[in-house]
């Protein structure tokens, strides 16, 4: 077979600092658009000759199609192999945990994640590094050179190969090992929690419901719920995986995944619900009666994690995003932890968790995860909580409850702001950084600022540094509110402000009347309202 060079289309506004590309998947399908990115990860990686990559993606729209063009892509460069899921279906930290188990150089990952899929809705490329996590600022930064340089793309001249089965092909000199999505992480999920008193616990009438949001864990977790614990068939609800995950937008959240949401809520709810995203790295964890926010649940997992055999020893620290909220910070000191702060995204985890400074990390997002593999996990936090449920025994409501009784609560919110005008965005964060240096002292709303930053991080194991990260204001009352601007969208601006107070001892239930000064605050610092005309967020969580 011959390798076949042609020239290449732009790439337009690829920020330097993403772990990948994410654009309108009409923008993707453009002659020689995801061509000329793939180049570009192979010129910014220094080639992939001999090299042994995985490769799969959350089954999105141009999924499959895409995969054949890497696949050739790969051949063509003189890759040695690639090794992907079945019909090119991995989800994010099955991807990691191949690359990771394979000894493989990096791996390619297809997903816009939370982000509707389809023709007319987004996708996405990204590149995960040997140690199975996104690459570094380090790589996205020499892959975006590589982008601006680029003048060819190399490819094969050779039919799509059949995915749907188990085994090895070739193409050209390259293998193609086709493998099952599923098995391998199932199999590392039993090795982490004790399957057996899970079983137990779903046979004694425990009642389970998982929306797997007609995304990526639909199969994984009809295979690990329902299969090898025993949940009631149809505990997975929405498991079939479609291109368009169901013209939904696969963000499990109250507000995406709402069905599931007001079902705890009404009578007749099941003991226990989750949900997932698109490509399987989220979760949202609810009981009874009760939702549970992401940053809490980063901290209960934290403070109960013994209970399950893959922490039984305890954890070496913790580490969360600077926006999650610190809740997670108040277990570590009392446990004794190192409790790290990085910026927005799980790349910042990779060095604390390769160097085994932190066992657990986690962001607001809704992403949880542990050394097991690098990238944020959805149903291993699932099955953690499960673990947990079901060595305590008790419902999701009092495990909260004792948490905030033993450590206080931290009330948490975040508001976004989506599709403002992005012009209007960048002004508002850059006119509060002028105002940073004047504010300690002042007061906003009712509250007293005591400190006020742009965050900026250097990583404790390789001195990598990174800036602007976002705006932190900490109030007298131990309130904190943080402003940034999402690297994730794909259309105009998205602001997230996130709130936090504490009580050590907490009253009453409601999160938005205990954050309201701080929201207050905010709106007097920044003028969200006067600025973009709205009237308040498009989306709370
Ligand atoms: C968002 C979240 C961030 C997360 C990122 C990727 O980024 O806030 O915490 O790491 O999405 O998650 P941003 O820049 O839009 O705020 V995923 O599930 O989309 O890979
Ligand atoms: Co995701």
């Amino acid at each position: 077979m011959q390798a076949i060079s042609t020239p290449t289309t732009p790439i337009a506004g690829q920020k330097p600092g993403t772990s990948g590309l994410r654009k309108k998947t009409r923008v993707f399908m453009q002659p020689g658009y995801l061509e000329s990115f793939v180049q570009a990860i192979w010129n910014g990686i220094g080639g992939v000759q001999g090299k042994v990559l995985v490769l799969g993606g959350d089954g999105r729209y141009f999924n499959d199609r895409a995969a054949q063009v890497i696949l050739r892509m790969a051949a063509a460069s003189g890759a040695a192999r690639v090794i992907t899921g079945a019909g090119a279906i991995l989800s994010t930290p099955a991807a990691s945990n191949l690359i990771r188990q394979r000894g493989a150089d990096g791996g390619i990952i297809l997903s816009a994640s939370h982000n509707p899929g389809g023709p007319d809705a987004d996708f996405g490329v990204k590149y995960n590094i040997a140690n199975g996590g996104p690459a570094p600022e380090a790589v996205t930064a020499a892959i975006h050179a590589a982008s601006e340089a680029l003048d060819h793309y190399l490819t094969l001249e050779a039919p799509d190969i059949d995915l749907s089965h188990l085994g090895e092909t070739r193409l050209g000199d390259m293998v193609v090992e086709v493998v099952d999505p599923v098995a391998d992480y199932a199999d590392l999920m039993e090795t982490l929690f004790d399957f057996k008193v899970m079983r137990a616990l779903l046979q004694n009438g425990f009642q389970l419901r998982f929306d797997a949001m007609h995304a990526v864990t639909g199969p994984y977790a009809v295979e690990i719920l329902e299969r090898r614990l025993g949940a009631a068939p149809g505990s997975v609800i929405n498991a079939r995986p479609l291109p368009d995950f169901g013209q939904g937008h696969p963000d499990p959240n109250p507000v995406w995944a709402k069905p599931l949401y007001d079902a705890m809520f009404a009578p007749g709810a099941p003991d226990f619900a989750a949900a997932s995203d698109g490509d399987g790295d989220r979760n949202m964890v609810m009981g009874r009666g009760i939702y549970v926010t992401p940053s809490d649940s980063l901290a209960l997992l934290a403070a109960q994690a013994h209970l399950c055999p893959g922490y039984a020893g305890g954890l070496k620290g913790v580490a969360r995003s600077m926006p999650t909220s610190r809740a997670v910070d108040r277990v570590a000191q009392s446990r004794g932890w190192p409790c790290y702060a990085t910026p927005t995204g799980w790349k910042f985890f990779g060095t604390l968790l390769d160097a085994g400074r932190v066992t657990l990390c986690g962001e607001e997002s809704f992403g949880t995860g542990s050394d097991h593999v690098r990238e944020k996990d959805g149903l291993w936090a699932v099955l953690m909580w499960l673990n947990i449920l079901a060595v305590t025994g008790k419902p999701v409501a009092q495990l909260m409850a004792d948490h905030w009784a033993e450590f206080g609560r931290t009330w948490y919110s975040r508001h976004d702001y989506e599709g403002i005008d992005a012009a209007t965005a960048e002004a508002l964060i850059s006119d509060l950084r002028a105002a940073l240096p004047g504010l300690p002292g002042q007061q906003a709303g009712g509250l007293r600022i005591e400190s006020a930053e742009d965050f900026a991080y250097t990583d404790p194991v390789d001195g990598s540094r990174a800036e602007r990260q976002g705006i932190q204001i900490g109030f007298a009352g131990g309130e904190r509110a943080v402003l940034r601007l999402s690297g994730t969208g794909t259309e105009g601006a998205t602001l997230r402000v996130y709130l936090e107070a504490y009580e050590r001892v907490p009253r009453g239930d409601d999160t938005q009347a205990a954050l309201a000064p701080v929201l207050a605050a905010v709106e007097a610092l920044a003028g969200i309202r006067a600025r973009t005309g709205r009237a308040g967020p498009d989306v709370v969580t």
